[in-house]
Parts: structure tokens; sequence; C-alpha cells
């Protein structure tokens, strides 16, 4: 039987390239994110390869989630894979300087988000007995690097997150693993940034980043593994890259 597949922000980055790459593997999709044409999109260019859902939802909107997992088509309802991918940096900027409305929403939606997703689809799969969470951490959940403080902190919240799911459903037979990616060049940097395309493009100057289908690729290996076989926790960056702050650009 074909498995189904939830994704959240699928609509830029990482999550649209996992997106595509289920599709051509015939995996059904559950397709989230805010922005509507890209949605549509999604789900003109990949109904051909498999049957498509989209939802449009902001993490942060708890009541929405839960009643829009409540009333999910049929043919949808059973989700077997849960890809916990929406979030992005809000700023870069020392402690002292930092803006509240950017930690908020790297809070909101990175942990707080992830947390919501998770809560209204974990209990059909302790109901099933099986199910597959993939946590989309960071190399800034390992460690913390200048100015990335509140953004780090998101992601270490999220390390743990993954952590305690494993622990807890550990006895009702489901899957968590966590992907930590390096530097991907994706859409990241420009919200990062607030849409300043030229700062957001020296970050990936000098040397070849990930891209978002290198992070799919995994993503995808990870989830077709035998069912025995659980990643737990995957670290993965740039050739160029040894840690957040040392990346050799020439
Ligand atoms: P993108 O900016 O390209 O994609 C982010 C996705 O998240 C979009 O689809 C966006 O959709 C969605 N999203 C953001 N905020 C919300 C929200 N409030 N509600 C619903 N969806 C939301 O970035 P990436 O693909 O790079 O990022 C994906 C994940 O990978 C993030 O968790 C990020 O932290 C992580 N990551 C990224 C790395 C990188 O270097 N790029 C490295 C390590 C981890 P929409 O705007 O339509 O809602
Ligand atoms: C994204 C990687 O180093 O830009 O999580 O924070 S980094």
């Amino acid at each position: 039987m074909k498995k189904t597949a939830l994704i959240t922000g699928a609509t830029s980055g990482i999550g649209k390239a996992t997106a595509e790459l289920f599709a051509a593997n015939g995996i059904q999709l559950i397709l989230c994110g805010r922005r509507q044409e890209r949605l549509n999109q999604l789900q003109t260019d990949l109904s051909p390869l498999t049957k498509v859902l989209t939802l449009n939802f902001d993490v942060r909107d708890r009541s929405a989630i839960a009643k829009t997992m409540e009333t999910l088509p049929d043919e949808f309802s059973n989700i077997d894979i849960l890809v916990n991918n929406a979030g992005n940096a809000h700023g870069l900027n020392t402690i002292d300087k930092g803006s509240l409305d950017d930690w908020d929403a790297m809070l909101d939606i990175n942990v707080k988000g992830l947390l919501y997703i998770s809560k209204a689809i974990i209990p059909q799969m302790v109901a099933r007995k099986s199910g597959h969470i993939i946590n989309i951490g960071s190399t800034a959940g390992k460690e913390v690097y200048p100015k990335g403080n509140v953004y780090c902190a998101s992601k270490h919240a999220v390390d743990a997150i993954n952590q305690g799911m494993r622990i807890d459903l550990n006895a009702h037979g489901i899957r968590v693993g966590a992907v930590n990616p390096g530097l991907v060049e994706t859409e990241f940097s420009n919200v990062r940034f607030k849409g300043d395309e030229a700062r957001a493009q020296t970050v990936y100057r000098g040397f070849q980043a990930l891209k978002a289908e290198d992070i799919a690729d995994i993503i995808h290996f990870v989830v077709t593994r035998p069912y025995h076989v659980n990643i737990a926790d995957l670290v993965v960056m740039p050739t160029a890259q040894a840690s957040s702050t040392i990346i050799n650009k020439v």
C-alpha cells in the first residue's frame, strides 16, 4: 500500500525538494505552507505523479491545525510519515540587539509549531503502533554561533524534542529521528535578512553550499530503510564546512 507523508514547509527549499522526490517515488503527499499560489503550483506539478492534498495554515495557529487534521479526507487520514520541516531564522544580531518579534517568530514557529503539528498527528500513529517522524533540526541545534543565539536555541529545542519523542514513542513502535543540515542554499537567508537578497547571497558565496535536493535525498534514504532501522540523528554539512564558523571559502 502507498505511504502517505505530511510535509510542513513544502512551499520552498528543503520541504519542496522533499515533496518532489517523494512524489517521484509514489509517496502520497499532504503538503503544508502559507503561500497558496505555491501550494497550487505543487498540486499541479506533482498530481500527475501521486495523490496530493495541500493545506494552508500557519504552524503557529494551533486551532487551525487541530481543525484541519480532524477533517482530512479519508484517503489522506492515515499519515505514515511526518516531516517537521517548517521553520526559519529571523534576524542575525547579538543578544543585546535582537528583536523581540524575531525571537517570538523563531520560538513560535520552529519549536511550538513543530509541537502543535506533532500533537495533532502522533495519536493516530500511536493507535496504529506505526509511523515515522523526521524532525528537521540544524547544526545550529548542535552548536551555538555568534549572533545565532535564539535561532540556535530554537534548534537545540528541536534536538531535545527529537530525543524526547523517540524516548516517549519507543513503546509504540514509532520511528523518530532528526536530520540536521549545515548551510543549505534555499530561501532561508532571504527570510533571515528580511528580503535583502544581496546580503542573503553572501552567505553562500565562495564555497559549494548544500542544495535542498541533497537534504531531500537524505530524507528519502531515511524513510526508505527497513522498519527495524531508525536513523536517530544525522548531521550533514557541505564538504567546505567544518563547523558553523569554519567554512573553507575561496
Ligand atoms: P525556506 O525558507 O526555503 O523554507 C521554509 C519553509 O517553511 C517554507 O515552505 C515556508 O512556507 C515554511 N514556513 C515558514 N514559516 C511558517 C509558518 N509560520 N507556518 C507554516 N509554514 C511556515 O528554508 P529551508 O528550506 O532552508 O528551511 C526548512 C527547514 O530547514 C527549517 O526548519 C530550517 O530551520 C531548516 N534548516 C535550514 C538550513 C539552511 O541552511 N537552509 C540548515 C539547517 C536547517 P510558507 O512561507 O509558504 O509558509
Ligand atoms: C541553518 C544553518 O548555520 O545558517 O540552520 O544556522 S545556519
